[in-house]
């Protein structure tokens, strides 16, 4: 059977935050899209992720038109603990950040009013539709070659977003003669859990103790969201709840502060870390956006931001060149992009290293984490460095 030919002006590959949100802008401002994913529509909605959204994400989502429910549902929060040595030190990012704040907001959540805006469109959204092959994209018309439904399909673009996350194809499309890759894997991973039982603080803590690092967040007053510093290889059936419950505790134990309720654990998982960028972003007609372009640690809780960034950049240059036919923000994409992720990358690499447990340091390194740890929490440039960067640099 020969494949069914499709047409539109921006390919979307992806339909996670990064694809989702540029489909939306564009659409409000009358460009048409194709979004093509590999998944269910089940399984995207249920995958869970990040958690914590910057101050201008949540402006993002309001601007296009899709912040309703967030501003209903999601936790607004002003402050963040550190937590080392069995004491407490709050950051109050609110007060040290300009005003700006963070909203504690589920990536499915965001996930689910993205599709939920989209499929109130006519534009097409194609899921379980994996896309297979990038093509053209040193030409006017690129093309996306994709499956769905028993049959090949073929989407001829004037432009496409691989937003398809680490393990997509978009930068392997990539011309690898021009592709730099600059990356770093940690020696550890987090196993994370999603309890039914209401979080012990009202603000994220982030704790540094000598068995490693651990984080409790939340999604709503009667959900938890921990984590724990873990072997990359870690094996969950080594975990039964009890071990994650003891663990935590010890980890996060502050005698001032109250201990964590236990709850039936509702999804359980093994994150390994890793700081990753591909340079450039873009390569003739291809632009790269999310995941698919880099990755932080999730110790800064930066990656669903970095992409709705991105979004940011990409939108408005497409914006104009559909508009004018103007290249000017296409061409500096890559560029306007790049900036901030390398800080993003270099917020989250500190934070990850200054918090967690390195089985190659020696006893003078640890000193060195506890001894900056005092200084961060006592200094107010300190806590107005984390302050500034935690919330959210501004959009370029
Ligand atoms: P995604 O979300 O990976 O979406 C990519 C989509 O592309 C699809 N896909 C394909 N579709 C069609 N054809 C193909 N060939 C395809 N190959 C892949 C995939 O199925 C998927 O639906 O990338 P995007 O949109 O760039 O979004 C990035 C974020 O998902 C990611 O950075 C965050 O989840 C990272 N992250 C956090 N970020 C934050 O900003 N704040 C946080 O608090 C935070 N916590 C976290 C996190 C990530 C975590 N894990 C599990 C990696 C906590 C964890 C545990
Ligand atoms: C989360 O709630 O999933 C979360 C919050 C903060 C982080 C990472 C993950 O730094």
């Amino acid at each position: 059977m020969p494949a069914r030919t499709l047409r539109t002006q921006v390919g979307i590959i992806g339909a996670g935050p990064a694809g989702l949100l540029l489909g939306q802008i564009l659409a409000r401002a009358g460009i048409a899209s194709v979004v093509i994913e590999a998944q269910s529509r089940a399984y995207v909605e249920s995958r869970v992720r990040a958690g914590l959204m910057e101050h201008d994400a949540c402006q993002q989502m309001r601007d296009a038109g899709v912040g309703a429910r967030m501003d209903r549902e999601g936790l607004v929060h002003h402050g963040i603990i550190l937590r080392f040595g069995g004491a407490s030190h709050r950051i109050p990012l609110t007060e040290l950040a300009g005003d700006r704040h963070v909203t504690v907001y589920g990536q499915q959540e965001v996930v689910k009013d993205l599709i939920a805006a989209r499929l109130d469109t006519d534009l097409p959204l194609y899921f379980d539709a994996p896309a297979q092959a990038i093509a053209g994209i040193d030409t006017p018309h690129p093309s996306i070659h994709f499956r769905h439904d028993g049959a090949d399909h073929i989407l001829e673009c004037d432009i496409i977003a691989g937003a398809d996350g680490f393990h997509g194809i978009s930068r392997a499309a990539m011309p690898a003669a021009t592709m730099r890759v600059f990356e770093r894997v940690y020696p550890f991973a987090w196993l994370g859990i999603l309890a039914e039982a209401p979080p012990a603080s009202h603000e994220l803590v982030y704790a540094s103790h000598d068995r490693g690092f651990a984080l409790a967040s939340m999604r709503s007053p009667k959900i938890t969201r921990l984590y724990l510093q873990c072997a990359p290889d870690e094996n969950l059936a080594d975990w039964p709840d009890t071990r994650i419950w003891d663990e935590l505790d010890t980890r996060l134990a502050d005698t001032g502060a109250p201990a964590l309720s236990r709850g039936p654990i509702l999804q359980r998982g093994v994150t390994p870390l890793r700081s990753f960028v591909a340079e450039p972003m873009r390569s003739g007609r291809l632009f790269l956006l999310g995941d698919a372009a880099h990755i932080v640690p999730p110790t800064g809780a930066k990656g669903l931001n970095l992409a709705f960034a991105d979004v940011h950049v990409l939108s408005g240059a497409l914006i104009d060149f559909f508009a004018t036919g103007t290249t000017t923000g296409l061409d500096a994409y890559s560029d306007t992009a790049l900036r901030r992720v390398w800080k993003a990358e270099r917020f989250s690499w500190w934070m990850t290293t200054l918090l967690h447990r390195f089985d190659a340091h020696s006893t003078f390194e640890r000193r060195m984490q506890q001894a900056e740890l005092d200084y961060l929490t006592t200094s107010r440039a300190g806590m107005t460095t984390i302050a500034e960067n935690y919330v959210g640099l501004p959009l370029l």
